[in-house]
Order: C-alpha cells, then sequence, then structure tokens
C-alpha cells in the first residue's frame, strides 16, 4: 500500500527484529527489539491484548471504546521458552511469539491454529501528518469468512473486500459505499469451525482489508496512534461478541416503550401537524410509542429553542402527546449557531468549549443553521455542559433525543479540517485523532444529561455516528438510505453488522428517507422493521408533500402494516427479554445465521436470513413481486409462524410470500412470550402472559425477563427471570417453569398455547394436580390453557 505522501521515500515499510530481551509483570509480558517494544497482556482464558511501540515507548494508555468495569480475569497462564519462539499459554489458548520477528501465532490448546500473523507488525513514517501508520498483517485460513465493521453496507461475510472507518455523512449512500457513519474498528474470523474477533482500538482512520488486496492475507491499519489489538477466541462467533462487550461495555435497557414503534418524518411541521398524526394512530388504532420532532422544531435550528410559530407551547403538546401515549424525541445536532444573542452560543464560546483551529481561530462551518461553531466533546468540561442543557428539554416533556450530523458533518467540507484540535480528555490532539469519538462523545454527553434529567425514567438516545463502546448508552439508526429494494437488503444486513458489532439496538428509515417507496415495499419492510431491534419509520419527503405513514398506501397496505406493528407489540415481552440478554452478556440481539450455525458452511455467506433472540427466525422478502422464498434453516425443526407447518433444519425450504407474510419461523422447543394486543406500552394493565409454546422432542431451554419496563428498581431486585425447561417425547409434552426475582407483574395468569402436539392428548396435570379441561380444548390444533402464574411444572399426555 502506498501512502499519499509527496515521495517514495517515505512508503518504506520497517518491521521488528529479533527479540533482545523480555520481561513478565504480573499479566503483563514485554519483548523488546533493538529498537521497538511488543507487550502482550492476559485479560482472561480468552482474551490477550497486543500493543505494539514502533517509536519504542508507548502512548497514553486511554481509551473512549472500554467499558468502566473492565474485569480482567488472567488466571493460570504463564510463559515458556522455545527455541524459535515464546508462548504465554491460558487454559484456552496459546500465543506464540517468533524470537526472529515478533510474529504471533494463536493455537487452541490442541495447537490448531486459530490465527497467524503473515507479515505480523509493521510500519511506516508518516512524514507529512506526524507519526507513523501502523500495521498488522495476518494469514487468511482456509475458508475463513471475515464478519463484523458495524454499518458496512455490503455482504456479511467480508471476505475479499477493503472497508474504512471514517465517520461520514453518506446521504443517499449505495451497496458498498464507504466509509459511513460508525466507526467500529471490530471484527470476526470464522475457519474450520474456529471463531474468534480482533478489537483494534484506534480512533485514527483505520482501514482493513481481508484478501483483497493479496488474497491469502488480511491486514488492518491506521493512519496514526498506536498498533493496539484484543484478540479474542470464541470458538463460538456469539462467545467472541460477548467478550468483545466485556471489553467495550454493554447497553443498559432501554424504556420497554423505545421497543415500539416510532414514527418519524423531516418534519412534522407545524404542532398541529404532529398532534394530527398522532391522531391517526389513536383512530386508526395502529400502535405507536413514539413521535420525532425532527430540526424544523427549533427557532432557527438552534439548539435547544423551539420555534415560536411552529411550536408556541411544547409543554402543551407534549403533554397531549403523552396523555395520549406518545413519547416526544427531539433531534439535537452538534453545530451551535453563531449568533452573539444566543446564550448557548456565547457560553460555547465564552467558557472556551468550541473546537479551534490549529492557530487559534474558531472551528466555525456551515450546517443547517448557517454557521456554526462545534462544542468540543472529548472535554470532559464539555460534555457536562452539554449533559446540562438538557435539563429544559425534559421538563417540556421531552423522552428521548436524537443526535445527527455528529461524524461530525460540515456543509462545504464534509467533515473537520485535520488540524482541528481537540481536548481529547487532556491529551490536546487533532482532529485525525478526535474525528472518529466525535458522535461517540457528543451521545455519551446527551445520554448521561438526558439521564440525569428524566431520573427516575429511563433515557432514550438515537445517533448516528458511533465508535465501539456507543451501545453503552445509544442505539443508532442506518442514516439515509432510499426507498429501493436495494436498499431493503442493505437494512438488513446492516442491521445484522451492527448487532454482531456491538450495536444491538439499531434499526433503518424504514421505507426508506429519500425518495417514496411503494405501498408494497413500505410493507416489506415494515415486516423486516418488525423484527429490528428499533423499529422507526423515518422520511424526508419534506418537499414533494409525500407521506410516509403506515396508513399512507391504501387500505389494503395499511392492513398488512398494522397487523406487523400489532405482531412487534404482541413480542415485545421476547424482544424485550432478548434486550436482557444483550445488556446483561452482550450477546447480539440479530444472530445471522453464521452465528447461530457456524459449522454449517451453507450458514457463512447467508446475507438475509437471522435470528432475533433464541427461537424466532426471520428470511424477510427483499424483491418486488416475489411470491414465494426459498429459506435455509439451519439444525434443528422449525415452525412455520403463519401455519405452523414443521420443516427439519438442514435444508432449504420454499414458503409461499403473500404480502400478508413474511418467512417467520419458530424453533421447536421454544416458549415465546407474548402481551394481548396494545397501542402503547402503558395503555393499561397487561392483564395476561400468553406463552406461545412449540412443541419440540428432547430438552429446549427458554427464558422471559421482566420488569416494570422503566425506571431502575430492577436494578435492586425487582425483575423476574423466568425459566423455562420442556423435556417432551413422542406421546408426552413435559414444560417446567421456575423463576427468581421479586418484580410484581400485573398479571395473574398465563394463557398457553401449545402449537404442534403431535398427540392427542387426553390428560392434563398441572403441578401434580388433574387440571380439567374439556375435550375440544384438548383436541384443537393449538391447545389453550390458562394457568396461574405460579404454575410450575405442565404434563399432557
Ligand atoms: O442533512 O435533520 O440522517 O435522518 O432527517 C440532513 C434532517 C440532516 C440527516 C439525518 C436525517 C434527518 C436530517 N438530517
Amino acid at each position: 500500500m502506498q501512502v499519499a505522501t509527496s515521495s517514495g521515500k517515505y512508503s518504506v515499510k520497517h518491521y521488528p527484529d529479533t527479540i533482545q530481551s523480555w520481561k513478565k509483570e504480573g499479566n503483563y509480558f514485554y519483548f523488546y527489539t533493538s529498537a521497538t517494544i511488543l507487550e502482550i497482556r492476559v485479560i482472561s482464558d480468552k482474551i490477550v491484548r497486543f500493543r505494539y511501540a514502533a517509536d519504542g515507548q508507548f502512548q497514553r494508555d486511554f481509551s473512549y471504546a472500554l467499558s468502566e468495569k473492565l474485569e480482567e480475569s488472567p488466571e493460570n497462564f504463564d510463559i515458556r521458552e522455545w527455541q524459535e519462539s515464546f508462548e504465554i499459554y491460558t487454559t484456552a489458548i496459546r500465543v506464540f511469539v517468533a524470537r526472529e520477528n515478533l510474529r504471533i501465532t494463536i493455537t487452541d490448546t490442541e495447537g490448531r491454529i486459530i490465527n497467524q500473523d503473515e507479515t505480523g507488525f509493521h510500519w511506516q513514517y508518516y512524514l507529512q501528518k506526524g507519526g507513523k501508520i501502523v500495521y498488522c498483517t495476518k494469514l487468511i485460513q482456509e475458508g475463513e469468512a471475515f464478519y463484523g465493521l458495524g454499518d458496512k453496507p455490503t455482504d456479511l461475510n467480508l471476505r475479499g473486500k477493503r472497508v474504512e472507518n471514517f465517520g461520514t455523512d453518506a446521504y443517499g449512500y449505495a451497496k458498498d459505499t464507504d466509509p459511513l457513519y460508525r466507526n467500529i474498528p471490530f471484527y470476526y474470523g470464522l475457519h474450520n469451525g474456529i471463531g474468534y474477533g480482533i478489537f483494534f482500538d484506534n480512533t485514527f482512520r483505520t482501514l482493513f482489508d481481508f484478501g483483497s488486496e493479496r488474497e491469502d492475507a488480511s491486514s488492518f491499519w491506521a493512519r496514526g496512534g498506536e498498533m493496539n489489538y484484543y484478540f479474542i477466541y470464541g470458538p463460538e462467533l456469539l462467545k467472541v461478541a460477548e467478550s468483545y462487550a466485556r471489553i467495550t461495555g454493554t447497553a443498559e435497557l432501554p424504556p420497554l416503550w423505545a421497543l415500539g414503534y416510532h414514527q418519524c418524518r423531516w418534519s412534522y411541521f407545524p404542532d398541529s401537524r404532529v398532534r394530527e398524526i398522532g391522531k391517526e394512530f389513536r383512530q386508526r388504532g395502529i400502535p405507536c410509542d413514539a413521535l420525532y420532532l425532527d430540526i424544523d422544531y427549533m427557532d432557527g435550528f438552534r439548539c435547544f429553542t423551539w420555534s415560536p410559530d411552529g411550536f408556541p407551547d411544547p409543554k402543551k403538546l407534549l403533554k397531549d402527546l403523552s396523555d395520549d401515549g406518545f413519547k416526544t424525541v427531539v433531534i439535537i445536532d452538534p453545530g451551535i449557531k453563531v449568533d452573539p444573542d444566543y446564550p448557548i452560543y456565547q457560553e460555547l464560546v465564552q467558557k472556551g468549549y468550541a473546537c479551534k483551529r490549529a492557530d487559534g481561530a474558531l472551528m466555525e462551518g456551515d450546517v443547517w443553521p448557517g454557521k456554526c461553531a462545534f462544542p468540543d466533546f472529548t472535554d470532559p468540561k464539555v460534555r457536562d455542559w452539554w449533559a446540562g442543557l438538557f435539563q429544559d428539554l425534559t421538563a417540556y416533556g421531552v423522552r428521548g433525543v436524537w443526535n445527527d450530523m455528529n461524524e461530525p458533518a460540515v456543509f462545504e467540507l464534509g467533515t473537520f479540517p485535520e488540524d482541528v484540535r481537540h481536548d481529547y480528555d487532556g491529551e490536546n490532539v487533532s482532529h485525525r485523532k478526535a474525528h472518529n469519538v466525535y458522535g461517540h462523545l457528543m451521545s455519551k454527553a446527551t445520554a448521561a444529561g438526558l439521564k440525569k434529567h428524566l431520573m427516575p425514567r429511563r433515557p432514550f438516545v438515537i445517533t448516528r455516528s458511533a465508535y465501539s463502546g456507543t451501545q453503552r448508552w445509544s442505539s443508532v439508526w442506518t442514516g439515509d438510505n432510499m426507498s429501493t429494494w436495494e436498499h431493503l437488503w442493505l437494512a438488513s444486513v446492516q442491521c445484522q453488522r451492527l448487532s454482531v458489532s456491538g450495536l444491538s439496538f439499531a434499526g433503518s428509515d424504514i421505507g426508506g428517507f429519500i425518495g417514496e417507496p411503494s405501498g408494497e415495499l413500505y410493507t416489506r419492510w415494515i415486516q423486516l422493521g418488525a423484527f429490528h431491534p428499533l423499529m422507526r419509520t423515518h422520511s424526508a419527503s419534506n418537499d414533494t408533500g409525500f407521506d410516509q405513514e403506515p396508513w399512507s398506501f391504501g387500505p389494503e397496505y395499511e392492513a398488512v402494516v398494522k397487523s406487523f406493528i400489532q405482531l412487534r407489540y404482541r413480542l415485545l415481552p421476547y424482544i424485550y427479554t432478548t434486550f436482557w440478554q444483550y445488556a446483561a452478556y452482550g450477546t447480539p440481539m440479530l444472530r445471522p445465521l453464521a452465528f447461530v450455525a457456524q459449522d454449517d458452511p451453507e450458514t457463512h455467506d447467508l446475507n438475509h436470513e437471522f435470528l432475533l433472540g433464541d427461537s424466532i427466525l426471520i428470511s424477510h422478502v427483499s424483491e418486488a413481486g416475489m411470491l414465494e422464498k426459498s429459506v435455509y434453516l439451519p439444525e434443528g425443526n422449525w415452525y412455520y409462524y403463519f401455519n405452523d407447518a414443521r420443516y427439519a433444519g438442514k435444508q432449504a425450504v420454499t414458503i409461499p410470500t403473500p404480502l400478508s407474510e413474511m418467512p417467520i419461523f419458530v424453533k421447536a422447543g421454544a416458549v415465546v412470550p407474548q402481551y394481548p394486543d396494545m397501542e402503547w406500552v402503558g395503555q393499561r394493565k397487561v392483564e395476561e402472559m400468553i406463552l406461545q409454546v412449540y412443541f419440540g422432542e428432547g430438552i429446549t431451554h427458554s427464558i422471559l425477563y421482566e420488569d416494570a419496563g422503566d425506571h431502575y428498581a430492577y436494578k435492586t431486585g425487582q425483575y423476574n427471570l423466568v425459566r423455562f425447561k420442556q423435556a417432551s417425547e413422542p406421546g408426552l409434552f413435559r414444560l417446567k417453569k421456575k423463576f427468581v426475582g421479586r418484580f410484581e407483574a400485573d398479571y395473574r395468569h398465563h394463557r398457553l398455547k401449545i402449537h404442534g402436539l403431535p398427540f392427542r392428548p387426553t390428560s392434563c396435570m398441572v403441578d401434580g394436580v388433574a387440571h380439567e379441561l374439556p375435550a375440544e380444548a384438548l383436541q384443537a390444533a393449538i391447545v389453550e390453557i390458562q394457568l396461574p402464574r405460579n404454575f410450575e411444572e405442565i404434563i399432557l399426555r
């Protein structure tokens, strides 16, 4: 790779020479070559960090990505010396460091190669900009597939591609556009059934090549900073995801309403239009929880103000909306209008909180408000100040904040020039180093402010730009997509990719942001969106007056759209449980099939099929006029959601796809908890928790997590974790239930709906006592039984 320098002589690559000495300090190992140092830190039996000082000294060990509580558990590790190498070993892996050139080979305890350097660590001087370009190059193993890296709009498997992280306002991006908004320098490798991950924690522009430059080599590099990566062994890909979350942190539980349906537009204006939209939802009985105000709600696009003409009485508006069950989310951009009469601008400049150019001039650039200055979110004082600004918004009743344009985007320039200075928590760096964390830190400050001022309510934040770790405080959406079938496909791969990149709480602008979808496209998109952790329609059809609401395409489409939004609400307990798994363990909510069945190579290149949570498989319809679809089912048995037909896995099956259906399958043995119909979260007390139970032979575990859906009482034990175990056999259905926790749910009973019983039961025992049921109930296709909430076991035979 040649660097854009004026003279070729700068592009010489330097490689480490022989190890001359080494030392061990606790769980840190240091290897010294004549001019460079390699540090290896054992974090756990499966997580090891590599840091390479090409300068012969390490930089400040500081990261915006890391969870504050990165727990080390290095146990039973040590080092052995061999003639050719050093071997650091744990109970799960062996890391070999070649004496000759610091090349790394990592194997499992049986000696199977997990990951191996090709040329390994190397660097180039970057004379024009300063510092070094730092590289690491590895061998691609046979059949290796690569995943991860945030929002790249391309096939899930990145083999053969090169991608780049440099947050960009990618209005109307297309398939393969790169870079996009997010900067997630984390990828997975999968070969021979072995999965691992590499998190390259470097905030400069980073690049990753998976065999595009040279077929058998993968590389990652950064235009500055240090070679600093975490190696994570699985071997299960989902375990790698969980370890990545251990490093970069997990999300907090959102308010339950945030998992409902969101309606957005650029812009609903004025307030009367917002009220109309709200009324339409309620009159038509289409569930909806969140309404968004895009930039026009502000006074001349001044953040933290309200348009006196359009929104003269925001408090009243938000109160009325709230009485109708709507939570209001408002947009806040980073650009602060240069206006001497605008108090926030005055403070920003007087306090010295705005970003400055290298020579001290204010960093000014045009965005929506015209000329703007920009807070330096890399300064902790600025983040505190910013957090404080949310006091008034929350007092008006705002329940969520939407951070846009935070790549950061500037109209004439694209983004900030590289000379712009940033505090970077005391380090004082140029924009080259701070660019990829600007949106990450803006959303961090926003979330901190919202959390503080909404207390005891839970905040909801959605951001466009992100770095590794943003999941700790914000959700994301895929940005300015288009109303095309290709973009529907992209939305699916992007949300899956974000999910395995730590950012599960993601969605796309349903129907497409730019352009006008047909009723069919909108409907197919709603169907997919119903299974994305964040479900939001958004569009930019401001000038054309085109509407993009669930009822905009006529009654035939409206009916299907409504049925899928209703299904979303019925599934809320299941989706919330899946979110809890993500919040507790970092398990991705959307799981590409390669992550569910990594031993089955058929799954490695599947782009448009995924599991939401443990039991629901989705294969969305992504072409116009598609009347049937071939769906690959991984190992196990699967029920087609709409008719309970049962299919064996490890094969492709063809499913009819009338507009009213999309291939949805439920894993045999699963218990899927459901709510009764509701139009918004908190509309009324939940009277029963429905348990959709799918007969499956053998033992299957399912869970239900529940709490108040808001506030923090769950942190002190006010939650229930309900565990189901189905242990059925031919001629016998048996479901056991256990729970821990002390949350008092509103409902008193469960309604079991047992699907797919392969026999006609004649008796029903509940907790050891015969439970009388009318013969018709027992003989029905779906056996329906109401049981007290505290039942522990049911047996049908
Ligand atoms: O330059 O606020 O991605 O969702 O509606 C466009 C107006 C600015 C871009 C966001 C989009 C939002 C729009 N914004």
